[in-house]
């Protein structure tokens, strides 16, 4: 077909476009299973964009009948512009992704209803009544259910395709599949590893509070060593699947359920990357919470609760990858004939356990190197961008700050995820000392 003939035809189905509302209608309309889903004639189905991410564009779709999400990827990064081009092959790891988590946690994760690779998009059921869990949680939200469904899709996501459950081969297969999505890491080594600790164009903070702060972070040669081995960790350690990006704005929640969204950044990476990030994010909404008060003490529930959030996360996780690794281990690593008997069963569950504390360290390493980058580099946080008094926004973060550097630097120092949210309630009342503040 000439592009003249295609042009008077419209495009192909399959045509990489960016889809408005009027295509994205018609297009759903030729999709039987899709439609039947919606109900009711395609022209009474309300469609909206919705997309804050920084990324995509992400439309709801409502019928008689019900809902879908259709997610497309935009060939450039939706934060910054044409400036900035991006894979659209984005799409496609997100939907391998997806669909292999359904598969290790099931009902943890949006079903895929329809999959268009040319499009670069995604149709998913409807999440609802869902919301971000971010949002929720800068509302003073709890969430009962969320320890339990997040520590199962952490253990059994990265166990599952961890060479302790699969064996060598298929697992080098399931790298491969993951490897083209290069551009999406990339991002990653140059957002959370690399530019916040140097001069970067996109960096920004908030001025002038922070602006001693950011500039000792570019000088600090201990910091620098720590986060280069994080960035050689994330660069060179394909331990298991992992989403990637599991901050709290790619979590959807209710009191009673909580499903994870958005893995186009998945590959096979270091498994403390996804665990930080989650502890990280909860994290900064501890020590956001401050700046959101109506009251002193009016978040001091939430607050706890998030500190005992952080704490049973690891430690539900860490039973549940125990507890998979001594009944599902099926993979090459740790081979069961090197531990026969009583004595090799003692010595095999010694070795789990430094496993588990060696996971620990990076998870904490990891942790610090997501919360730097959500307050000094390019991509920040509502958290904290939401606080409306610029200083307070400003002490709620240079206490951030100061625990992820002590957490990065001083990680042995951390030896228990106690460790943690003592150092974190710390830094809840340390008072920051701005050395800027006079000339603003
Ligand atoms: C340019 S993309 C910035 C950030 O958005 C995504 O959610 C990832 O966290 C990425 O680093
Ligand atoms: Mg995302």
């Amino acid at each position: 077909m000439s592009s003249q003939q295609r042009s008077s035809a419209g495009p192909r189905q399959d045509e990489y476009r960016i889809l408005h509302e009027a295509d994205l209608r018609g297009y759903l309309a030729r999709l039987p299973s899709v439609a039947a889903r919606l109900g009711g004639a395609p022209a009474s189905w309300s469609i909206s964009e919705v997309g804050d991410g920084n990324l995509n564009l992400v439309f709801i779709v409502k019928g008689a009948a019900g809902g879908i999400a259709v997610k497309q990827a935009l060939p450039y990064v939706r934060l910054v512009g044409e400036s900035w081009p991006l894979p659209l092959s984005r799409s496609h790891y997100e939907y391998l992704a997806l669909t292999h988590q359904a598969r290790l946690a099931p009902g943890l994760v949006p079903a895929v209803l329809h999959h268009n690779e040319g499009l670069a998009l995604v149709v998913m059921e409807l999440i609802e009544p869902h919301i971000i869990m971010r949002k929720g949680l800068i509302d003073g939200m709890l969430y009962p259910r969320f320890v339990g469904d997040i520590a199962t899709f952490l253990a059994r996501t990265l166990f599952f395709s961890s060479d302790l459950a699969l064996p060598a081969a298929r697992k080098k297969e399931e790298i491969a599949a993951f490897a083209g999505n290069h551009a999406l890491c990339k991002i990653t080594e140059d957002l959370i590893f690399t530019d916040p600790y140097r001069v970067a164009e996109q960096n920004r903070w908030t001025q002038p509070w922070l602006d001693a702060t950011a500039a000792a972070f570019r000088e600090d040669l201990d910091l620098h060593a720590a986060i280069s081995r994080l960035k050689h960790k994330f660069l060179n350690a394909p331990e298991a699947l992992i989403h990637g990006d599991l901050h709290t704005g790619s979590i959807m929640v209710t009191e009673g359920s909580t499903v994870v969204i958005d893995p186009e950044f998945a590959f096979y990476g270091p498994m403390g990357f996804d665990i930080g990030a989650v502890i990280a994010n909860l994290l900064m909404s501890y020590l956001a919470s401050a700046g959101h008060e109506r009251s002193p003490g009016g978040r001091r529930l939430f607050e706890v609760w998030v500190l005992e959030t952080i704490e049973n996360v690891w430690t539900e996780f860490a039973r549940e990858f125990l507890e998979l690794w001594r009944t599902e281990a099926h993979g090459d690593a740790y081979p069961q004939t090197l531990f026969p008997g009583a004595a090799g069963a003692a010595r095999l569950e010694a070795e789990r356990q430094a496993y588990m504390e060696r996971l620990f360290g990076d998870t904490v390493g990891f942790s610090a190197a997501k919360i730097i980058r959500r307050i000094l580099g390019l991509a920040h946080n509502a958290d904290f961008e939401l606080i409306e008094d610029p200083k307070q926004r400003a002490i709620c973060e240079a206490r951030s700050l100061r625990l992820a550097r002590a957490m990065m630097v001083d990680t042995a120092s951390f030896g228990s995820i106690g460790a943690v949210t003592k150092a974190a309630w710390e830094a809840r009342d340390w008072q920051p000392d701005f050395p800027n503040e006079s000339r603003h």
